[in-house]
């Protein structure tokens, strides 16, 4: 690990790199290649910000999140380990789905995170016999339901063979803050203070638990939720920089926060944290020791009533597991449109993808990780050669003409990737970066320069 204060000045270094990399592309790609003469290379690029750069890109191991650990460490500072302060992240995908892997490889190596892979399964593959009972007969259950359920009671049973206390378990198909590890840290300190708590905390967990052990369930993926009709008052409400504004919340959670009490300016503010009643969708969701015994007793060993989340949330509303839901989720689906977006409902009418992952979209997270990565990993090697070459003093003038005429929108095409670009940099940015700031350094510097 470097210190993390490290962390935070390449974080600095590579944005202001990537932005002057920006400029000079375009500039460069104006000339053709040719008789590169930037007249600006003594002044932008002698300062050892930049030299630095080349150089700790290749050493280090880079990830999107500025890292903002407390000088004290405490209990919720392990939040910014691999595992977000879990035992371990499990995710589930199937086997086939080798793009969803390599994208959940890449967004976690991205995030700082270590996640193990749980295979899904194919509903055809599980034996008649292997199929739990239906006592309650409420739901017959398709194949890749089944197969669904299957993959999660996998994941359950692995913790409980472990020797670990609690897992996340996430699926193959979402996306998070670039500012996870933050997210999670506020989450964790809050978890153990949560004034929903029945008993205090114990030794163990003030000292080992950094989100407390008084749950079954901690439900941060739903793509639907309801607070208990009847315990409006049950609700934990905190302040968290990180949590989406009201337009990238999706009405269904701002409805459930309205029912808590957050509604308004608060909206976009505040995070929740309340009794897990309603929520639909696996997408993310911790389970403790004792909550992986629960729903594997009742939903492999007993019975399954139903897809595995509306069992979960059956078993929740009867109050036969003891969960707590996150609102807005900080796990969400990511889209792209099309056949890829769905390993359960089979559409063949559907293209295979519409968006493509450059193009995809999420709901319910401030700044994607998915779409800051791709900002992140654009570099343009022929750039950083012309860095290091020395200018001729002639051409200076032209220079400047030619950079106002290039900043605009042709960078960015090049550049990144428009999808990327629409929510993350997008063009305010290329405004405010390219357009006159830098360029009035420039003119600066290459005043005295010559
Ligand atoms: C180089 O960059 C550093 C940090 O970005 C800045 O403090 C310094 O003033 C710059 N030096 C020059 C010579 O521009
Ligand atoms: C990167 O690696 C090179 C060669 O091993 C070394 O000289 C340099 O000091 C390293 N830079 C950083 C920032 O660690
Ligand atoms: C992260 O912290 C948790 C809680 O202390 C611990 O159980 C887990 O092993 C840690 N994960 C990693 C990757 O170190
Ligand atoms: C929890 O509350 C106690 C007492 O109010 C306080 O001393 C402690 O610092 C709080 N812990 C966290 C993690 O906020
Ligand atoms: C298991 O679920 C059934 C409903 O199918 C419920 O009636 C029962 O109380 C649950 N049992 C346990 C031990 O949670
Ligand atoms: C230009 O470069 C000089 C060093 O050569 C530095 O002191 C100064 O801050 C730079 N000016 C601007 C506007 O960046």
């Amino acid at each position: 690990m470097l210190p993390k204060l490290l962390h935070f000045y390449l974080f600095l270094t590579l944005a202001a790199g990537f932005i002057i990399g920006v400029i000079v592309a375009s500039y460069t790609l104006s000339q053709g290649f040719v008789g590169v003469d930037l007249g600006i290379h003594d002044t932008q690029f002698t300062n050892s910000t930049s030299d630095d750069l080349s150089s700790a890109a290749w050493n280090e191991s880079l990830v999107i999140e500025p890292s903002i650990e407390p000088a004290t460490p405490d209990l919720a500072s392990v939040a910014w380990n691999e595992s977000l302060g879990f035992g371990e992240v499990l995710y589930v995908s199937m086997p086939d789905r080798t793009d969803r892997q390599d994208a959940m490889t890449l967004a976690a190596s991205m995030s700082g995170l270590k996640l193990k892979l749980i295979n899904g399964v194919v509903g055809e593959s599980i034996s008649v016999k292997a199929v739990p009972d239906n006592n309650a007969n409420k739901w017959t259950l398709r194949l890749t339901e089944l197969g669904c359920w299957r993959a999660h009671a996998d994941a359950w049973r692995y913790l409980i063979d472990s020797n670990i206390e609690t897992a996340l378990i996430i699926e193959d198909d979402i996306d998070w803050d670039k500012n996870v590890h933050r997210i999670f840290q506020d989450l964790s300190s809050q978890m153990q203070n949560n004034t929903l708590r029945l008993v205090p905390p114990t030794e163990h967990e003030q000292t080992s638990a950094p989100y407390g052990l008084d749950w079954d369930v901690l439900i941060m993926g739903q793509c639907y939720d309801t607070a208990h009709p009847k315990r409006l008052d049950l609700v934990h409400i905190y302040d968290d920089p990180n949590v989406p504004s009201r337009k990238d919340t999706e009405e269904v959670f701002l409805k459930q926060m309205e029912s808590l009490g957050v509604k308004g300016n608060d909206v976009g503010k505040k995070r929740l944290i309340s009794p897990a009643y309603g929520p639909i969708c696996t997408m993310g969701y911790a389970i403790t020791r004792r909550g992986a015994q629960r729903l594997l007793l009742n939903l492999s060993y007993l019975n399954l009533r139903g897809p595995v989340d509306m069992d979960m949330m059956w078993n929740l509303q009867e109050g036969k597991i003891r969960g707590y839901s996150v609102t807005p989720p900080p796990f969400t689906a990511w889209r792209t449109g099309g056949q890829k977006d769905s390993d359960n409902k089979h559409d063949p009418k559907l293209p295979v993808s519409v968006k493509g992952n450059g193009g995809g979209w999420s709901s319910n997270i401030k700044s994607s990780a998915r779409i800051a990565m791709i900002n992140e990993l654009a570099m343009n090697n022929w750039m950083d050669y012309t860095k290091k070459a020395t200018p001729p003093e002639s051409e200076k003038q032209t220079g400047k003409e030619n950079n106002e005429k290039q900043t605009g929108k042709g960078n960015n095409e090049k550049q990144t990737g428009k999808g990327s670009n629409e929510k993350q940099t997008g063009k305010g940015n290329n405004g405010k970066q390219t357009g006159q700031g830098n360029n009035g350094e420039r003119k600066g510097n290459g005043t005295k320069g010559s």
